[in-house]
């Protein structure tokens, strides 16, 4: 899932706005960009951490279209293997553009970033097995604001998943990574 054109490019105007005045607040309040928006509650089982962000945030604009001008983005998970059983993703938006995390199996014999991105910039969710893209709530939303966090608790069977963020252009762009669950 990811926010609708119109309101995906209003958040960014938004950013822009903000990166513009240095995050300085001008009457208006304007959050501290570095201040956590909020804190998950406590998840069952294993809990994974994902950073959402891009390269060099805060010290670059990206452009209005992340990931067609060379931007590169990322996705990191710690840890990157856990065993089977309920494992709860943890995912915090470091970056200064709204990201998701979508859970997919990953093939025996693919690695992750491998997958074919469509004309809208985007990866296949068949088969997800699910995600969290709720600005600090759990599960399904229209994407993770700067940051906040979102969670969601899954229970995963032993095998190779890959997490991504599937924001037009931001999977090309970087934002996969592997989890492993054990048996
Ligand atoms: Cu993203």
């Amino acid at each position: 899932m990811w926010l609708h054109k119109m309101s995906y490019t209003a958040m960014s105007a938004v950013m822009y706005a903000g990166l513009g005045l240095g995050g300085v607040a001008t009457g208006a309040t304007i959050t501290p960009r570095r201040q956590p928006a909020c804190t998950a509650p406590p998840l069952q089982g294993r809990v994974v951490d994902v950073s959402l962000s891009e390269m060099g945030s805060g010290m670059m604009s990206p452009g209005p279209n992340p990931g067609s001008h060379g931007t590169r983005m990322r996705l990191t998970v710690t840890p990157s293997s856990v065993p089977a059983g309920k494992v709860s993703l943890r995912a915090y938006n470091a970056g200064v553009l709204a990201h998701e995390v979508v859970v997919l199996p990953l093939p025996a014999g693919q690695t992750p970033g491998r997958r074919v991105t469509g004309s809208d910039g985007r990866v296949s969710e068949t088969g997800s097995l699910g995600e969290a893209s709720r600005t600090c709530g759990a599960g399904a939303g229209n994407g993770i604001a700067p940051g906040s966090t979102s969670w969601t608790t899954l229970t995963l069977r032993p095998g190779r998943y890959e997490l991504l963020c599937n924001f037009p252009g931001h999977y090309a762009a970087g934002m996969y990574a592997e989890l492993d669950v054990t048996g």
